[in-house]
């Protein structure tokens, strides 16, 4: 029989209809209780994990102290071994519990309440929907989405000349071709959309990873002697002074976090403190 099948139809005996009505009642009662004791719990902090360097959790928490999200910073930390290799364990000996909870688990992650975070972008949006840094209307939102893509295409660029084909002359070349290409993608999406930051008049998540990779960028530079690759690029350059001088940042930028290295203590270039800075 090639006909169509049709959806299978009941009709509620008396009993049950009774049954659904007051499943629902105490559905509904439940509900409000749970707003109400919701109301009445103090805020607890949120945790953002990630190695005790900027990296991937750099924007996270940049995030969070911009919001006013009081958070934990949780810090993992590398050592070298006697036998040249690193020991990772600080992290991996605590992440099979965090797998039990999420089996994406990774670094970063955010844990709030009973929900865990990973992927740091999914980090990013998820401290950005409570601060609400993720922009006002739908086209902020997406261009909050595409910028974070177009960061993490610039961080994997940039992660994989520090962590591999690192040279003084590899350096300057990344800095003409993947930072100039990047750049100027950021550079030019404000300026078609006309806002002051990447995605809005008004700060979103997006700026904080955006603020870390020029940082990055200019850090790279002043080490190998290249010029600003800011220059040319006056919106960034805007972007990067005003989060430098923003009152809400300060406590960051003081804090021992803006002091990290920008990468693990295995990279070629940016494991340690002297990288430009
Ligand atoms: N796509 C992931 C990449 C995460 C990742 O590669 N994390 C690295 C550090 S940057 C790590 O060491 N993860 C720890 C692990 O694998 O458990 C993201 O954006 O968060």
């Amino acid at each position: 029989n090639d006909s169509p099948r049709q959806p299978l139809r009941r009709v509620a005996a008396p009993m049950e209809t009774k049954l659904l009505i007051a499943g629902t009642t105490v559905a509904a009662a439940g509900a409000a209780l749970y707003y109400l004791l919701q109301q009445r719990k103090p805020s607890m902090p949120i945790k953002i994990g990630y190695w005790k360097i900027r990296g991937l959790g750099a924007p996270c928490r940049m995030a969070a102290t911009f919001g006013g999200i009081p958070y934990e910073s949780v810090e993992y930390e590398v050592h070298k071994k006697a036998d040249g290799g690193w020991d990772v364990s600080d992290w991996f000996n605590v992440k099979p519990p965090l797998v039990e909870r999420n089996a994406m688990m990774n670094l970063p992650y955010v844990i709030d309440g009973d929900v865990v975070v990973t992927q740091s972008n999914a980090c990013l949006m998820h401290i950005g929907r409570k601060a609400g840094l993720v922009g006002k209307t739908e086209a902020e939102l997406s261009a909050v989405e595409q910028t974070l893509c177009q960061l993490m295409d610039l961080r994997n660029g940039t992660t994989g000349l520090a962590y591999g084909s690192y040279t003084k002359e590899n350096a300057l070349k990344h800095l003409q071709d993947t930072v100039a290409t990047n750049f100027t993608k950021l550079e030019g999406f404000m300026k078609q959309r006309g806002t002051a930051f990447l995605a809005a008049n008004t700060v979103t998540v997006a700026d904080f990873h955006c603020f870390e990779m020029i940082d990055q960028a200019v850090l790279l530079a002043k080490y190998v002697g290249a010029p600003s690759p800011l220059k040319g690029f006056s919106r960034l350059t805007a972007l990067h002074e005003a989060l430098r001088k923003e009152p809400k940042l300060a406590s960051y930028f003081a804090s021992s976090q803006y002091s990290l290295p920008q990468n693990n203590k295995m990279a070629k270039y940016g494991g340690d403190l002297i990288d430009g800075r």
